[in-house]
């Protein structure tokens, strides 16, 4: 009888655990996507950057640990408003119309949110939006007003306008933590967008950090003083570091020895809109580093240096921040236990210039601003530690969230690629993808990044500037990875560049590129506000 009972009893746990396994197979992940404003890769510790492994970020870092880091992963065209409209379609900005920051995004079209809605996904949207109008596809948003502000940001919760007290990066952190805590359907699964705002200009750190790394001398990256001879769009941008930032909004630099009073700050609104405790702390904080560089009496390549370690200190410091913010998501989700069943993703919308060609800013096809964080846990399905090579795009992320949600059927019209299949282990890194595209629109415009397009393999990059110039640039990653030497003439990659030529023109084919996308853009601008404001 015993006997007899131990079996039916071990069956029914064979059976119980069959049944788990049905219901877990079948059940739709949740999907956390974290995606800050500007980060750069060379910021996050699990990209291994000298800079960062002295301001590490140690939650970033968990996801890649607890799951995958991505190497190769760019965006279709480096700049905020137009990257979000293509992770948000999956479609090239030619094709969702969102082309350069200022533009008003057609909220109208099929989007994620509403795809994921339509699968029985509840949806929710915390931080930035930058597409103006409001957001489509969300049960619960919460955006902040414009590019928004570090200190007592303005929301726009629901259609409400309203200030919060406290420091962005925090505030949209808790909110997120909150509508997770007091989601009204329990038994769906949630996708939620949580979008910092660090760490965009003005690099504002929040209270705690404002001294953190002050006995910390940053390495500045080798090319800080190029030159960008062979380069004509490089010499005529507006984003290096030691020409183009304003002393006071940027650097955050007095106006004299002993003084709080700010230099060169056109847009007094940042700081204005602090309490007057906050700017004390604030004054307490940053007066006797002022005081320090007012006696140093910097001139020359010693004062553009300061500038960098300024301008780093700073942007490290609103780092710190978010990835504070990141911990306390994890962290939720590990003691809620919803870690299992939920794929958290991190990334930026696009790279960003820490010092490198003497930049800060994006927009270039040049690796730093083009290529872009991207990693991503999923316990239930992603081995820890794994490593991806393959080249993908932000065009690539609506795809793979429909693909874990059971949506692969909602993709058409969307011309990226699932990433399931890499990190499944059935397609392998090299056959994923050989080339890739790029356009971006946005000139003239601050900082006057030209307008360019251009095609990426693996090692090779061909990229033409257009519109007021005319100029070709071509680059072998693996003889000149920093992108200094423009070898578009060098005889030795004649048929290499020819072969890239090919590749573009086709990629131009399958995504449906037109004469129309050379046109002059500018018409459509709604936000002029670009001029320099010396
Ligand atoms: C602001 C910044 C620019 C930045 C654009 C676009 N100036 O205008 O430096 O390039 O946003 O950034 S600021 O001093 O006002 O911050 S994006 O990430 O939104 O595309
Ligand atoms: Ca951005």
């Amino acid at each position: 009888i015993l006997a007899i009972l131990l079996t039916s009893c071990k069956e029914k746990t064979d059976q119980e655990e069959n049944n788990t396994e049905v219901v877990a197979g079948a059940e739709k992940p949740n999907i956390l996507f974290i995606m800050a404003d500007d980060h750069a890769f060379q910021a996050i510790s699990a990209y291994g950057s000298e800079i960062s492994k002295l301001a590490p970020t140690p939650n970033i870092d968990r996801i890649a640990k607890n799951g995958a880091i991505f190497n190769h992963t760019y965006c279709t065209n480096s700049i905020c408003g137009p990257s979000r409209a293509v992770i948000l379609t999956g479609k090239h900005s030619h094709i969702n119309g969102f082309r350069q920051n200022g533009e008003r995004f057609d909220g109208d079209q099929p989007t994620l949110p509403k795809k994921l809605q339509t699968l029985g996904y509840q949806t929710a949207l915390v931080g930035k939006w930058h597409l103006y109008g409001y957001p489509q596809g969300f049960d619960y948003w919460n955006i902040i007003d414009d590019q928004g502000h570090y200190y007592n940001p303005d929301f726009v919760k629901m259609g409400d306008s309203i200030q919060i007290e406290g420091y962005a990066t925090d505030i949209i952190t808790e909110d997120a933590i909150s509508w997770l805590e007091n989601k009204k359907v329990d038994n769906k699964p949630f996708f939620m967008m949580l979008h910092h705002k660090a760490p965009h200009r003005n690099w504002m750190p929040p209270l705690r950090y404002l001294t953190v790394y002050d006995s910390i001398k940053f390495p500045l990256p080798d090319s800080y003083f190029d030159k960008h001879e062979s380069q004509v769009a490089a010499q005529q941008q507006l984003q290096t570091i030691y020409d183009d930032m304003y002393e006071g909004h940027d650097l955050k630099l007095s106006k004299k020895f002993a003084s709080t009073e700010l230099s060169n700050n056109p847009w007094t609104n940042d700081f204005d809109r602090m309490n007057a405790e906050q700017r004390r702390i604030w004054d307490e904080a940053y007066l006797p580093k002022n005081n320090a560089f007012w006696e140093a009496n910097l001139h020359g390549k010693a004062l553009d240096e300061w500038k960098g370690q300024r301008y780093l200190h700073d942007y490290l410091a609103t780092v710190k921040a978010v990835d504070d913010g990141v911990g306390k998501v994890l962290d939720y989700l590990e003691e809620n236990g919803l870690s299992d069943n939920t794929i958290v993703v991190y990334t930026s919308d696009q790279g960003f210039y820490l010092g490198e060609k003497g930049f800060f800013d994006k927009r270039f096809m040049y690796e730093e601003s083009f290529r872009m964080p991207f990693l991503i846990q999923y316990p239930k399905a992603i081995k820890p530690g794994t490593v991806v090579d393959a080249l993908t795009q932000n065009l690539d992320f609506a795809q793979t969230f429909l693909d874990y949600a059971g949506g692969n059927d909602l993709t058409e019209g969307m011309q990226g690629k699932s990433i399931k299949p890499l990190l499944e282990g059935t397609v392998e890194d090299d056959d994923f993808r050989d080339a890739i595209y790029y356009h971006y629109y946005d000139y003239p415009a601050f900082h006057m990044v030209k307008k360019h397009y251009g095609v990426k393999t693996k090692r090779y990059k061909l990229m033409h500037f257009y519109d007021d110039i005319d100029t070709w640039e071509f680059y072998d990653l693996e003889e000149d990875p920093n992108e200094l030497h423009n070898a578009i003439n060098d005889e030795d990659y004649e048929e290499v560049i020819a072969k890239l030529h090919a590749r573009l023109k086709e990629l131009q084919k399958e995504y449906g590129v037109t004469e129309k996308e050379f046109e002059q853009a500018s018409e459509k601008k709604i936000d002029n506000n670009f001029k320099n404001f010396d």
